[in-house]
Order: C-alpha cells, then sequence, then structure tokens
C-alpha cells in the first residue's frame, strides 16, 4: 500500500513542507491527502479521521500512523535508509538531530512574526529584538555546518537530507522577508532554492487561490 502524506495548503504549512520534501527529494513514492487549513469543522473532521492530534502533516503507512513533522522524518529515515537522511556518522547525526530539534522546538518569534506565506509580496518589515536573535542564531547554525561540512556538498551535511528539510521553510522567511544574510548563509539558501523539490512545493504553492486572513496580516 501507497505512503499517504496529509498536509494542509502549500502556500502556508511550512509544517507539511518538511516532510514532503524528504519525500520527494529522494523520490519516495506517496500519496497526497491535501486539507485546507482553518477551513470550517469538516476540514477539522477530515484532518482528525488520520489523526487524533488533529494537525498536519500526518503520515499514513498501513496501519501506522505518524504525526509531527519531525517523527515523519525519523520514521522515514528508518524506513528508507538507502535515503541517508540523516549523516552515516554517529557524531554528525548528532549534530543534525540537534539543530533539527533545536529548529522544531524553537525560534517562536521569528515563527510568530514571519510566518510563511509563499503569496506575500516581498519585503522587510521590523523584526523585534527576540527575531533578530532567532536570524542570527540560524545563521550561525548553517553557517558552521557549512564550515564543517562544505566539502561534501551545498547542503548543512553535504547531500539533501533531514536537517535540511527541517530548515527549508526558513528559507523562503527569510527569502519574503527580505532579511539580510551572510553569503556564506546566501549560498546556502541558493541551494535549497536550486533544488528541484524545494521548487515543485513553492510552484505548487504560488498556484493555490486559498487566502487563510489570520495568516495575511504582516
Ligand atoms: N509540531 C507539529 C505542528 C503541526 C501544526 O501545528 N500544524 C498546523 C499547520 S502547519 C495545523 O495542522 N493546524 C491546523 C489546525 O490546528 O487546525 C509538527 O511538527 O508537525
Amino acid at each position: 500500500m501507497a505512503l499517504k502524506l496529509v498536509i494542509g495548503n502549500k502556500n502556508y504549512s511550512s509544517w507539511s513542507m518538511r516532510p514532503w520534501l524528504a519525500l520527494r527529494a529522494n523520490n519516495i513514492a506517496f500519496d497526497e491527502v491535501f486539507i485546507p487549513l482553518y477551513a470550517g469543522d469538516a476540514d477539522k473532521k477530515r484532518i482528525l479521521s488520520f489523526t487524533r492530534s488533529g494537525k498536519v502533516p500526518a503520515l499514513i503507512d498501513g496501519d501506522v500512523t505518524i504525526w509531527d513533522s519531525l517523527a515523519i522524518i525519523e520514521y522515514l529515515a528508518e524506513r528508507f535508509p538507502e535515503a541517508q537522511l540523516w549523516p552515516k556518522d554517529r557524531a554528525r547525526r548528532a549534530h543534525a538531530r540537534s539543530i533539527s530539534a533545536e529548529m522544531h522546538s524553537g525560534f517562536m518569534a521569528l515563527r510568530n512574526e514571519c510566518g510563511m506565506n509563499l503569496h506575500r509580496p516581498v519585503g522587510a518589515i521590523a523584526l523585534s529584538a527576540d527575531a533578530r536573535d532567532n536570524v542570527a542564531r540560524i545563521q550561525q547554525i548553517w553557517i558552521d555546518c557549512r564550515e564543517r561540512y562544505g566539502q561534501f556538498g551545498p547542503f548543512l551535511f553535504g547531500a539533501f537530507g533531514g536537517a535540511d528539510a527541517m530548515f527549508a521553510p526558513v528559507v523562503h522567511r527569510f527569502r519574503t522577508y527580505a532579511i539580510k544574510v551572510a553569503p556564506a548563509a546566501q549560498d546556502y539558501m541558493n541551494a535549497m532554492m536550486s533544488l528541484p523539490a524545494f521548487q515543485e512545493w513553492t510552484t505548487a504553492g504560488l498556484a493555490e487561490t486559498i487566502v487563510i486572513e489570520k495568516f495575511e496580516m504582516v
């Protein structure tokens, strides 16, 4: 039975983007189930019919359901070891997991102030001190990885992997909100924006016409 990935609007759903990219960038076949977010009770019930968390993304693999973007990436790493979503080397794998968990559980100010919204015209806004700190820390993470592992390829640990999937929506946030970054961070963003799977998600998101008003505030 084919894998099923339940996702929200590609324009807005940064959490959905992560496992979708992990699958698509590795040519792992899956069926996509799109459920519009914040569109009313019927759609919420559809999400709940897949996962009692009531949130997307969720991955359905036969009788196994995995919810939460990072848990899905972990599952995919076990299920498809040939995709090498985590580095083979234990120390690098621990590094990749550390920055992925840091992304997953942090950077609230940036996430709140610069929501992913692919439609939004590019333009800067005034960021809080906390959000500016988040931007600085994310760049530090990227540049540290590029310095250590840049010899292996253009992504954080060489080839595109689970940590890149976790940071991919930030690339859109930095681009959309015209956040100035250091050259090494820009190189990483350029590598991400050149990835066919990233482009495919972006093109599909831009083709969506659904507007979620509460995400159009800035
Ligand atoms: N920690 C979760 C967060 C999931 C999440 O917040 N999903 C949002 C959309 S991006 C959602 O499903 N919202 C719909 C709702 O709350 O009704 C993950 O990483 O998957």
